[in-house]
């Protein structure tokens, strides 16, 4: 082999690491997830994440609109967002989380955090 390690080799070593660090819960690089509100309902209506993502809610509708949860574990509550803005929340626990709207009850997010 003369100092080279065959590519087998590499992927082999590769997944093991990748493996090892899902199975400890280390978080590699949390990502950011974008949840838009607009005309009155998330999009998606549905997400999953990674535990210890953060999603970025944008209200880019023409109404207030105030996010929260009360899923034991993930509560949250971003107070009133007015258009434009944009509240980032993290998630840490997984499970299902059920995302909705002080101002409109019809509101329904469901991210899934794994
Ligand atoms: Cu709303």
């Amino acid at each position: 082999m003369s100092g080279r390690i065959a590519p087998a080799v590499c992927a082999v070593v590769l997944g093991t690491a990748i493996g090892a660090g899902v199975g400890a819960g280390i978080a590699w690089a949390a990502a950011e997830h974008e949840v838009v509100q607009k005309h009155r309902s998330f999009r998606p209506g549905e997400i999953t994440v990674a535990a210890g993502d953060s999603i970025a809610f944008l209200n880019d509708d023409f109404y207030d609109h105030n996010v929260y949860s009360e899923t034991p574990g993930s509560t949250f509550n971003t107070g009133v967002q007015t258009r434009g803005e944009t509240t980032r929340v993290t998630l840490d626990q997984p499970g299902t989380v059920e995302v909705l709207c002080k101002i409109h009850p019809k509101m329904k997010l469901i991210v899934t955090v794994e």
